[in-house]
């Protein structure tokens, strides 16, 4: 299905009066305080977020999944489903595969489908962590860090056929996320493990076209629970430096130990030229794949303060890659996402009311209560209206959520696709 620009445009005309007139009070107030509204405002339209293959479908535990039904079951209907969000929301212009889930057919038709729903290809991402059909060897003790090396070729080929796929649909970044590492104290060797994780990355890295970037993610624990090979920040930083220039380190908000200083992270890595990317999701205890927002939206901001001082300040770091990781186990994941896109956008919006200069006068001043007020300042502004402001401007929707439902969405899509189909995914 496919929402069009007149149906969306119905759909704001109840909403538009109470729009402006938030608008015009928030931008009057900004104004007064020198907030430069417009540039805001902009930067906000711009923002693009890929919505990731696997968070479509209903996720689940190890104890149960429970669908919502009308989940997409081919790439094509997943395709549809980010078309929708893009739709509505204006700000999630692009979709992140998940090969081998997603392997295409016929990579013409899927082009042009997604070009139809104004969508870019993103980063494409491997998968070492479960055994493939007619695999002849199995991962079950790790993959590009396996003790066998049958095991770590047969991975990093699996690699190099993904970045083969990716060139085929315009995608300009592999992504990995390992989960080798060891379930017991004495299990593995840690060095050789990690040795033969840096080699076969080189591997990988060697075979990227020119203008492709590697994306290495990091975790502590899962599905790994007494060690994983790459663990942190620092692993990840240390094996991207060992690849070369355009490998980098991918910060996924959820592969972090309680309490950890993510936006220090952030700030190091951009300071280093090599925070690639980033996975939002939000979490209470560790890898909870919940809504963005959801639970530390302070710390969400924090983060999005770094990283706005970093694409202003930090030259040598690429403008990065923005995707959602999270999976949905009660609620609609296309509410669920179009909840996220809002709390990412709000987050990225109240870091950009934030007078850098003054922020860095107050820090050079050491007045400590002065920072605090700047920053919480922009935190506690309702920045909603610029949110709607942004949408409006690309054809998006006042209120994505109201609308989704106002229009019976996922009705649609369980009369279209029927009440028990099953993505592929996490
Ligand atoms: C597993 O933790 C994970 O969430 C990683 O962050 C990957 O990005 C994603 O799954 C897909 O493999
Ligand atoms: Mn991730």
């Amino acid at each position: 299905m496919r929402i069009t620009k007149e149906r969306i445009a119905e759909e704001n005309k109840p909403h538009l009066k109470s729009h402006t007139e938030r608008f015009d009070f928030l931008s009057h107030t900004l104004r007064h305080a020198g907030g430069e509204v417009e540039a805001i405002i902009d930067q906000l339209a711009a923002f693009q977020v890929a919505i990731p293959s696997w968070a479509l479908g209903a996720g689940g535990t190890r104890f149960g999944r429970f669908s919502f039904y009308g989940e997409p079951a081919t790439l094509e209907q997943k395709i549809e489903d980010v078309g929708i969000l893009q739709s509505l929301t204006q700000t999630a212009g692009a979709i992140s595969l998940h090969i081998p889930w997603d392997v295409p057919s016929d990579y013409t038709a899927i082009k042009e489908l997604a070009a139809s729903h104004e969508l870019l290809f993103d980063a494409v991402n491997s998968n070492t962590f479960q055994d493939q059909k007619n695999a002849k060897e199995s991962y079950k003790y790790g993959s590009l860090s396996a003790n066998r090396s049958a095991v770590r070729k047969q991975a990093v080929k699996h690699n190099i056929e993904v970045v083969d796929i990716g060139k085929k649909l315009g995608s300009k970044s592999l992504t990995v996320w390992l989960a080798d590492g060891a379930n017991f104290p004495g299990q593995r060797n840690f060095q050789t493990a990690l040795q033969h994780t840096e080699d076969s990355l080189k591997e990988i890295y060697a075979a990227l076209p020119s203008d492709w970037k590697l994306f290495i993610e990091y975790k502590p624990y899962e599905p790994n629970f007494y060690s994983t090979v790459i663990q942190d920040w620092g692993t990840s930083f240390m094996l991207a430096n060992a690849c070369g220039d355009r490998a980098y380190t991918l910060v996924d908000l959820g592969h972090h130990l309680p309490n950890t200083n993510i936006e220090q992270i952030v700030s190091t890595l951009m300071l280093k030229g090599k925070l690639g990317g980033f996975h939002f999701n939000d979490s209470k205890y560790g890898d909870d794949d919940s809504t963005v927002g959801s639970v530390k939206p302070y710390a969400l901001f924090l983060i999005f303060n770094e990283l706005v001082y970093g694409m202003l300040n930090n030259p040598q770091n690429p403008y990065p890659a923005w995707m959602i990781d999270a999976s949905h186990n009660i609620k609609d994941p296309l509410e669920d996402l179009i909840q996220s896109l809002e709390a990412i956008q709000e987050a990225y919006a109240k870091a950009l009311l934030i007078d850098q200069s003054q922020l860095k006068s107050a820090q050079e001043a050491n007045d400590v209560v002065v920072c605090q007020e700047i920053l919480q300042d922009a935190f506690r502004t309702d920045v909603r209206p610029l949110l709607e402001a942004a949408r409006l401007r690309r054809g998006g929707t006042i209120h994505p959520l109201k609308t989704f439902r106002s229009l019976k969405i996922r009705e649609q899509l369980i009369r279209e696709r029927g009440k028990n189909t099953v993505a592929s995914g996490l």
